[in-house]
């Protein structure tokens, strides 16, 4: 399996976050991605494919923003890194403003999202990984590739970052593989997180089909989205499925959902796969509720390989630093295994 990754996503380190009510140690860490690449033997450096592809699914004006923002907080006396306090959830009209502080607030949906110095550096870098391994699994024969993505991506929107996502690198693949000839492209999203950005990108489009299987919304974040029966606009209803699993679920029960998912996604006709792999089902995940063991990950992505579809698995979260490596090797080893 070719593994994508480039050092310059390691610079961005955010120093804490905001968590039930008290500022804690920042759990995205840059050793989460050493420690899953130092299980691979050979690491491919991701091509510069420029801010097209990323254009193709984020706003100009919050790339923007993310590109200026850390400066933007130097030049206002600020130390440390970007966060903002002010949230225009109650659809305030437009406004041209300009205050650093007005712009993290509008461009984010939570508070544990901040901008340092290396963030823009960092994500740019992660879709670049996001798009040369889609481009890999795309060539006839080549079937499977892994963009060791970081910051993960699946909470971004099209206007806005969150829980730890700027760039949506799944949506950007997802297009990226549509512009290299797939037609009916499916996005799986199997992070413990419900994929919030990924979903409201696509929601109203029927030609990309997005599946999710996570924590209930009802008890975790992002609360707000993830429900089952959110199943897509009304120009794309069906194109949207939602598989929310209670708090302890262990393999049996995931793995029932992650069969209806994938006969889901065999029926809907789909010719690519992106995977949104986050390891934080993982059963001593610190911030997350579901109890799959690191012998189960070999089994999920052997069944997901029996889908036959040319796929690209991208890193999204997984925050047991000592077990992530371990964790993700197996889960890559068993879509070898099964192929
Ligand atoms: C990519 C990704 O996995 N993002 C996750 C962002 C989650 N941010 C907030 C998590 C709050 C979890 N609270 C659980 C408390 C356990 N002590
Ligand atoms: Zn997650």
């Amino acid at each position: 399996m070719i593994v994508f990754f480039d050092f310059r996503q390691a610079l961005h380190a955010p120093v804490r976050e905001l968590h039930n009510g008290e500022w804690v140690a920042y759990n995205e860490v840059p050793e989460r991605a050493a420690c899953i690449s130092r299980h691979f033997s050979s690491i491919a450096g991701p091509e510069d494919h420029g801010m097209a592809p990323l254009l193709r699914v984020h706003d100009r004006d919050y790339v923007e923003f993310l590109r200026a923002a850390h400066g933007e907080w130097v030049a206002a006396g600020r130390a440390g890194d970007v966060i903002g306090y002010t949230f225009p959830v109650v659809q305030r009209r437009p406004l041209s403003l300009t205050r650093i502080d007005a712009k993290a607030g509008l461009y984010a949906f939570d508070a544990a999202t901040p901008i340092t110095a290396d963030t823009w550096s960092s994500a740019y870098w992660s879709a670049q990984t996001a798009l040369s391994a889609t481009g890999c699994a795309a060539k006839p024969g080549m079937g499977v590739a892994f963009g060791l993505c970081r910051p993960p991506g699946h909470h971004a929107g099209r206007n806005y970052m969150g829980g730890y996502c700027y760039l949506n690198n799944a949506a950007i693949a997802a297009r990226h593989a549509q512009g290299l000839g797939f037609s009916r492209v499916a996005v799986l999203d199997m992070d413990y997180h419900h994929g919030n950005g990924t979903q409201d990108i696509f929601y109203d489009d029927p030609d990309v089909f997005f599946v999710s299987i996570h924590g209930d919304p009802q008890k975790d974040y992002p609360f707000f989205w993830g429900h089952a029966d959110e199943q897509g606009g009304s120009g794309a209803v069906g194109s949207t499925l939602n598989i929310p699993l209670p708090h302890g679920t262990q393999i049996d029960k995931y793995r029932v959902a992650l069969d209806f998912a994938l006969r889901s996604i065999a029926n809907w006709g789909a010719d690519f796969l992106v995977l949104s792999f986050g390891a934080d089902t993982f059963e001593d995940d610190p911030i997350s509720n579901f109890r799959i063991r690191r012998e189960d990950f070999p089994v999920l992505s052997s069944d997901i390989s029996k889908l036959g579809l040319p796929t690209v698995i991208l890193m999204e979260g997984g925050y047991h630093v000592a077990a992530l490596g371990e964790n993700v090797a197996a889960f890559i080893q068993g879509f070898s295994n099964g192929e």
